[in-house]
């Protein structure tokens, strides 16, 4: 009789603690909450299709399916929106779009700045996104050697304050990596950038939006 009910007593320890390892493997399913995480970094963004850099794959691969927009706002008052800014990967390198509005006529620097902020009427931003500590340029001609990554030059605004930009940039990616300008902010000068050393003489900023 005892013998029946030390088996016994052994076969409900087993499914005890087959159940807590099914238990266990339920709880820790990352997969809902790492999404969650990754969608909460980037409030200001909007994520169309998924796909963010949490492996180091090679960014070609999560490439032709992802764009990420950004809205532009007034440094001086961010209820005043300014449009958009859209980043797309291609084959040919990160598309970079903007479409502008509620700007002042005229050319306006365009750049990547290091930091994700616009606080401080954009002071917050920093410098120019500049991994390379190189010279101040305009990236599409002058390359990462000679321009910062953030170069991105001037956007043209017209009277009715709307203006648009478009390039594609072989040397930048959309993630955290070296040349990657995730996590950081796009912003709109008051001047136009006219190339000079250290960064471009275009004055205050006036716009900016969080990548
Ligand atoms: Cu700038
Ligand atoms: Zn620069």
């Amino acid at each position: 009789m005892s013998h029946i009910f030390a088996a016994l007593r052994a076969f409900v320890i087993a499914v005890a603690a087959s159940l807590l390892v099914v238990v266990a493997g339920c709880n820790s399913n990352p997969s809902a909450d790492t999404n969650a995480g990754e969608s909460a970094d980037t409030p200001a963004a909007q994520v169309e299709e998924t796909a963010v850099s949490e492996t180091p794959e090679p960014t070609e691969d999560i490439a032709e399916s992802q764009t990420v927009t950004v809205a532009m706002t007034a440094t001086s008052d961010p209820t005043v929106e300014m449009g958009e800014v859209s980043f797309s990967a291609t084959d040919a390198g990160l598309l970079i779009e903007a479409n502008l509005k509620n700007v002042p006529a005229g050319e306006h620097g365009f750049h990547i700045h290091e930091v994700d902020s616009c606080e401080e009427g954009g002071k917050a931003a920093g410098g120019h996104f500049n991994p390379d500590k190189t010279q101040h340029g305009y990236l599409p001609d002058d390359g990462l050697e000679n321009a910062h990554a953030g170069d991105l030059g001037n956007i043209s605004i017209a009277e009715d304050g709307m203006g648009s930009l478009s390039l594609t940039l072989s040397e930048l990616t959309f993630d955290t990596q070296q040349y990657g300008i995730k996590g950081r902010s796009v912003i709109l000068h008051e001047q136009k950038d006219d190339f000079g050393q250290p960064t471009g003489n275009a004055g205050g900023r006036i716009g900016c939006g969080i990548t």
